[in-house]
């Protein structure tokens, strides 16, 4: 039974149970409800980097940051039809498309991202996109060219999340979550641990994920990849057992959801990826590159899947394959609605520190 009522002080008796009760309880379930032996496997593909307008303090895209990254324009149909196919070739059944923007405008650009859509919705691949805040047509129209999940993550606590992000409110990401639910596109949601929240926190994001009804059909767990000019760059990583902690809880209070090992794995053994596949972890990010930070190498990810046994899920195992809509049936009509910025005039003390570090540095050089 999949539950919506979970409190914090259930889930942190969970979190903190002895380790090996902690991931009999959490194997126990998903073999209940998924095939332990398979992982779906998924590719990301960063559309348009950097230069976001956010304050996100963890991202290496946020311009204000001033990071080492090279930021690109919005990537051509056919680049992506081909980095795709790449993706396809070495086992992946998905192909994620993030863009780093605050939300999607109306325009040029959004409907080139439509034609990415319909393009690999073609490939027989499912198609996910994660492109910051949505309205419900916005949504619509992206469920029209097939897209199959949109990813927007909760990242933290309600609490701790405005001690990372001024520029909008957890509402406001919870309003686009409810946009997407208003289609028949998957939701992907999930958050980063690691950026110096307390055990409380994960715990809060977890009742904010399992009270959606329903739950995202997939929540990405993601360590913290701390990026120089950020300003959380100087987070220590978190250890494996805190991972493996956070992956069984989410198994267990979502039992149906498939929960993937995200963000962090260039920092962890093989062995300990291994215990994540254990505890209820059934999706991973393959290729070399998450979004702008290092990634393992797929071919290293299909030893270890031969190691473990494990196989590449196949695509449309858990859904139907969309039918996109050919645009001139479209039911397209500009709303312009304008998401709102939840949380004028605040900002936050670390985050107006690296902004004044990288603008020092640049006057520097
Ligand atoms: N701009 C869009 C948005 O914010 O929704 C999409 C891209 S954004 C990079 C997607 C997610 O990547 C973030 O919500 C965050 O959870 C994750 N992320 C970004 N930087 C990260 C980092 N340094 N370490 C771990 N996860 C990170
Ligand atoms: C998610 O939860 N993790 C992915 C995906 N959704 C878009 C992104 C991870 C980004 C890590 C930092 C980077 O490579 O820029
Ligand atoms: Fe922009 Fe997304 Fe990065 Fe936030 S996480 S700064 S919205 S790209």
């Amino acid at each position: 039974m999949v539950r919506h009522d979970w409190t914090k002080e259930e889930i942190l008796a969970i979190y903190n149970k002895p380790l090996m009760e902690l991931m009999y309880e959490a194997a126990t379930i998903h073999r209940k409800h998924h095939n332990p032996n398979q992982v779906q496997v998924s590719t990301l593909l960063s559309i348009k980097t950097g230069g976001c307008p956010e304050d996100c303090g963890y991202c290496p895209q946020a311009a204000r940051y001033h990071t080492d990254i090279e930021g690109n324009d919005l990537m051509s149909v056919n680049q992506v039809k081909a980095q795709a196919l790449r993706a396809k070739s070495s086992g992946s059944s998905r192909v994620c498309m993030g863009a780093a923007w605050r939300n999607v405008k109306d325009g040029e650009e959004f409907d080139q991202v439509l034609e990415m859509v319909r393009t690999i919705n073609q490939l027989d691949m499912e198609v996910c996109c994660t492109l910051g805040m949505l309205t419900e047509n916005q949504a619509q129209r992206l469920a029209e060219a097939g897209l199959y999940a949109y990813n927007h993550n909760l990242d933290s606590s309600e609490e701790y999340y405005k001690e990372v992000i001024s520029t909008r409110g957890y509402e406001d990401r919870l309003k686009t979550l409810d946009n997407v639910r208003k289609t028949n596109v998957t939701v992907c949601s999930g958050g980063i641990i690691g950026m110096g929240e307390k055990i409380e926190d994960r715990a809060g994001m977890l009742v904010a994920l399992t009270t959606l009804n329903p739950q995202p059909e997939s929540v990405p767990i993601n360590a913290l990849v701390p990026v120089e000019g950020t300003p959380l760059e100087e987070q220590q990583p978190v250890s494996i057992w805190e991972m493996i902690r956070m992956i069984a809880t989410t198994r267990i209070v979502m039992p149906e959801t498939q929960v993937r090992l995200s963000a962090g794995r260039t920092q962890m053994s093989k062995e300990g990826q291994a215990m994540c596949f254990f505890a209820g972890a059934n999706s991973i990010f393959a290729g070399d590159k998450l979004l702008t930070t290092p990634n393992p190498d797929v071919n290293e990810d299909m030893e270890l899947f031969k190691e473990l046994g494990l196989q590449p899920m196949k695509p449309f195992m858990k859904k139907d394959k969309p039918t996109s809509v050919p645009a001139e049936e479209s039911t397209y009509q500009p709303m312009g609605e304008k998401p709102k910025w939840s949380r004028p005039g605040h900002s936050i003390e670390r985050n107006e520190e690296a902004k004044l570090k990288a603008k020092l540095k640049k006057q520097e050089v």
